[in-house]
This record gives C-alpha cells, structure tokens and sequence, in this order.
C-alpha cells in the first residue's frame, strides 16, 4: 500500500469518529450541530483511490467525489439510515447508504453505493430518493430520474421523471417503472405517503411545466394510483399553494415523507425565492388532515429552517434542501437537510415541539400592513404579560 493511504486513513478515521455537539443557536423549535454529519471526506478511500501501487504509484484519486447531499432517511432496527445523493466529479450522481447509531454523528457508508437496476435506457442521472416506511410493508425509494430531453435542439435540456424503487432491507432494490403523470409533462420531488387512501397508494408530486421552471404548477400536488407496480396518477389537486411574495413564490416542493401525529401529518418542504443574488432555498411546515392528507390544515407563516453562516456557501449557494426525517423511539425528530447542495446536516426536535410549531405559528398574513398589525397585537399581549411581573 502507498504510505499516503496509512495518512489519509487516519483523517478519515478521526473524521468519522468525531463527535457532534449542538451549537448555541436557539430558536426554541430545533436544534442545530455544529459540524455536518456527512461531507465528501466521509467518502470511503477505496471507492476514489486505485490503492494498487502498481496501478496508481503517485496515490492520485481516480474517481473523484464532489459532493454528498439531499438524503432519504429512516429509522430502522435502532440505527440510522441515510440514502444519500453522492455527486461524482463527473457530476452523475447516484445513491449509497450511510449508517449510524446516534443519527448525528458516526455515520459510514455501507462498502458499495446502490447499483440500480438498469431498466430506464435513456435515464442519465438519479438522485434525491425519498424513503417511505409504506404499510404494505415495503420500504419504496422515490426519487428523480433524469434524461436528457431529445425533442429540442438545446443540449442542456432535460426531462424529469418520479423514479420508484422498493426494497426491506436497504440491501436489494427492485426498481418499479417510473411514475406517469397524465397531466404534468415533468415531475420532481416526489413523495410516496406511508398509508393507503380509499386502498391507493398516494403521492404528493411537483407538477412542472419544464425541467427548471414549475410553470403553471400551482405548487405540491396530490394524487392517487392503484398499482404502484405501474404507477399511473390521472388526477392531481395542490394541496400546498405557492404564493406571491412568500418563500415559495417561484417554486415549492415536497421533502421528507409526512411524519404522522394526533393533529395531522406533518410536512417538511421546501420553498424557493428569487433575488438578485440567484434562487434562495428555505424548507417551511404544512400539516394536512389525518383522514385527507390532500387538505392543508395549518401552515405556520415564513421558513422553518434556512441557511446559515457556512450553510450558505457551496456548489449552489444559499440552499438548504431536506428529502428525510425520521422519529425514534423516543419521539425525537432527526431532520436531515443539505447545505448548498454540497453537505449534510441533522437539525433535532421532538414530534410534540414539532405539532406545537405547525399548529401555533402565526399564518402569513400576505401583506406588510397585515404583518406589522400581528407583530403589533403580538408586541402587546407581551406588555401585558410584562408588565403584570
Ligand atoms: O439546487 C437546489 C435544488 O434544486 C432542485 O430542487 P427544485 O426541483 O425544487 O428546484 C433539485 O434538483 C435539488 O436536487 C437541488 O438541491
């Protein structure tokens, strides 16, 4: 072995074995950790290195990585499972499972990333998978299958599709025909729900008019089909609206599958503003109803959780994007959120704060007038309160 493996091994090794630790940062709704619990230097060696002296005498890397990000989450047996999106230097990405026994730090990479099976010819790049915990029993991957799009001249163009995979024990993957959407020419950000509707399976979609550009698509819809074997949705309604001059005024998406509780299932999205600097990424909360998952029943005003300090510098500056979260035994929520599209992150809390900030947060009120009347309502209560101390 090159001496420069024995070197490089131990700052993996040391790199991995760091332990995580909350930072000061308080809001009251979650927690934040000061280093990201995946980066590309958790990478392991043997997937970038030629450790053959013979083949590789200088100890160069042969196949790069660039980045990890957006990562399907689960609770499973105990441990923590992330899918994550791995981006090669040739900016193909795929999918690989990373495991952990805290769920925010510790986390390795299983030693092979997922092979999926080759069944879509033109599809050129996957990532993004959403791991839902389904009640037929399988765990079903959905995530965004990418072609390049034929039908125009312009070489950039692309088509996107819902990928579906399924799998029980995160080892074999059956990969399932893509999701067909009668009415959206393009699907992103696609989420299985955990439970059968009226005995269909449910999706929340992203109905977009092109690859970049939602388009007409009012913002998450919400559609159901028989057999997920070959997964047909006829009819989608938005269920979460985008809105002019909110955070999600050019785009919205789902993210982590909806974690159910007594008040409603929660959601964890994402939404996307314009600024002179480029496209902001921000996630926000929804709850739909428990027996409609389709009808939004609380929205809290504003973003859940944005970027910060080093969160806002990377491949796509000022991002943060989640497709996982999952609850423990314990009722604590892990969120797991990417950075700029280059690391990974885990915010915590548990499922009661979570309900608390879903159900308790102001709505926006759409107007600056309307808003400075709440804070001048809020501002008083608080006077009251203070005043009668
Ligand atoms: O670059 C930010 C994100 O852009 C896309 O999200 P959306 O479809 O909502 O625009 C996704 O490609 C995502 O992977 C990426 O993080």
């Amino acid at each position: 072995m090159h001496e420069r493996y024995y070197i490089e091994k131990e700052k993996y090794e040391k790199l991995v074995a760091r332990k995580n630790e909350k930072t000061d940062f308080y809001n009251g709704i979650y927690d934040r950790y000061r280093y990201p619990v995946l980066t590309r230097q958790h990478i392991p060696l043997f997937w970038k290195y030629d450790l053959n002296p013979e083949t590789n005498p200088y100890f160069m890397e042969r196949l790069g990585v660039n980045a990890v990000m957006n990562s399907g989450a689960i609770y499973k047996d105990g441990r923590y499972y992330l899918v994550v999106r791995v981006e090669g230097n040739d900016r193909k990405s795929f999918f690989a499972v990373a495991e952990s026994e805290t769920g925010i730090d510790g986390f390795r990479f299983h030693d092979y990333p997922i092979l999926l099976p080759d069944t879509e010819k033109q599809e050129t790049n996957v990532y993004d998978m959403r791991l839902t915990q389904h009640e037929d029993g399988y765990i079903y991957g959905v995530f965004c299958s990418e072609s390049k799009d034929e039908s125009v001249s312009d070489l950039s163009a692309a088509v996107a599709a819902a990928g579906i995979v399924r799998t029980k024990d995160l080892v074999n993957w059956e990969r399932l025909p893509n999701l067909r959407t009668k009415r959206s020419p393009q699907q992103r950000n696609v989420v299985l729900h955990p439970e059968f509707i009226d005995g269909k399976y449910a999706f929340y979609t992203r109905p977009m008019d092109d690859f970049i550009d939602t388009g007409s698509g009012g913002g998450i819809g919400f559609g159901l089909c028989e057999d997920i074997t070959h997964a047909v949705i006829d009819e989608e309604i938005i269920t979460s609206k985008r809105k002019y001059h909110t955070i999600t005024e050019v785009k919205n998406g789902a993210g982590a599958p909806p974690i159910k509780t007594e008040r409603g299932f929660i959601h964890i999205a994402h939404g996307v503003r314009n600024t002179a600097a480029g496209l902001r990424y921000v996630l926000y909360c929804f709850a739909t109803d428990l027996a409609d998952p389709s009808k939004v029943i609380a929205e809290p005003g504003g973003y859940f959780l944005a970027p910060l300090g080093r969160e806002r510098v990377g491949d796509v500056s000022n991002v943060v994007f989640s497709n996982g979260a999952v609850v423990n035994d314990k009722g604590e929520v892990f969120i797991y959120y990417a950075s700029s599209d280059t690391r990974m992150h885990v915010a915590t809390t548990t499922v009661e704060k979570l309900v608390d900030y879903v159900f308790n947060t102001p709505e926006d009120p759409l107007r600056s007038v309307l808003c400075v009347e709440q804070r001048c309502d809020f501002i008083r209560k608080n006077l009251a309160v203070m005043e009668s101390k």
